[in-house]
């Protein structure tokens, strides 16, 4: 069964991407009932078109499911726990950033007060939502997902990645990880070339296409994993361990502190000294999981 324009829709949380997300949900033509702990955040969206109910009892009073878009996992519970019995038989889509485990959490809880739950991780900021380039990664209960997938669709991009309601999570934390080192090594390069009175727009001319390039290599970096046979590298711990050592040399050399670089030489010189140094790069991902 797919939804219809006439689904109605409620979001819990005001917040900077409960406001997006239910904003776009009135623009897709979406009746929409918005809840904040705090009044006066509904005021736009009412205007332009929401109704703002005055508490999470009266918000969950009309039917379709129920968006909630909080600070944290504790705040969901704080919201969902006095309207437990009131949420029998109907359907809880949590877009809340949570643990893996949260989330399993999460739907554990559901499933003993007969919630339907689908649990999201969005991968965008509010300005993104309902634009292209925004996605939202679900997982959790499929028939939620397929009934609302049209709903759904309005906000961002929807990926559904199967029942175990933390895996939506872990993905989004993933690909938050993958995000933070590329920063964070962004930060660690203009630190150094600071100290040489390069700032940091130039170094961000050579930094996207060099970073765009080595990105390239993650599917060939994902093959070797999978593959579980790191006897064949492209370059083995032993080449990469001069490159990442001068790295430290000169980030020292320079006063930039170690903070960025110092995890990965600790984690190369653990694998040489156990015998690894002949193995693939990749092989980091045995010392990691
Ligand atoms: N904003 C972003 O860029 C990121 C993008 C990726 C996903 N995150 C996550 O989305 C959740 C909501 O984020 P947000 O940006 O809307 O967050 P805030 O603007 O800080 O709003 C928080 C709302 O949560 C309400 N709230 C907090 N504690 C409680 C509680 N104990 N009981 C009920 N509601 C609570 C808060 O209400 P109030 O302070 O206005 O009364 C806001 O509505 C979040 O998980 C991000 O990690 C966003």
């Amino acid at each position: 069964m797919s939804d219809t324009q006439h689904t109605p829709v409620t979001v819990l949380g005001l917040g900077a991407m409960g406001q997006a997300l239910a904003a776009t949900l009135v623009q897709g033509g979406r009746a929409t009932t918005v809840w904040n702990r705090t009044p006066g955040k509904d005021a736009a969206l009412v205007a332009a078109g929401a109704d703002g109910a005055a508490t999470v009892a009266d918000a969950i009073g009309q039917h379709g499911p129920i968006i909630a878009v909080l600070l944290d996992h504790a705040s969901v519970h704080a919201t969902l726990d006095p309207v437990a019995d009131q949420l029998s038989g109907r359907q809880v889509i949590n877009l809340t950033s949570t643990a893996p485990e949260e989330a399993r959490e999460l739907a554990t809880w559901a499933a003993a007060h007969d919630i339907d739950y689908l649990d999201g991780g969005i991968m965008a900021v509010p300005a993104m939502i309902g634009r292209p380039g925004a996605s939202i990664l679900y997982s959790g209960s499929a028939a939620l997902f397929d009934e609302h997938r049209e709903t759904l669709e309005l906000l961002a991009a929807a990926d559904y990645f199967g029942t175990d309601a933390g895996l939506a999570s872990m993905y989004d934390f993933a690909l938050l990880s993958n995000m933070y080192a590329m920063f964070t090594g962004f930060l660690h390069g203009a630190a150094m070339l600071r100290t040489s009175g390069v700032p940091a727009a130039t170094f961000a001319e050579r930094a996207v296409p060099w970073v765009t390039a080595m990105a390239q290599l993650i599917p060939e970096y994902a093959r070797v994993i999978d593959s579980g046979d790191y006897t064949a590298p492209f370059q083995p711990l032993d080449f990469h361990k001069p490159a990442v050592d001068a790295i430290v040399r000169a980030s020292r050399d320079a006063g930039v502190a170690l903070d960025i670089i110092a995890p990965i030489k600790n984690l190369l010189d653990r694998q040489i000294a156990d015998g690894h140094g002949r193995l693939a790069f990749e092989r980091t991902v045995e010392e990691l999981a």
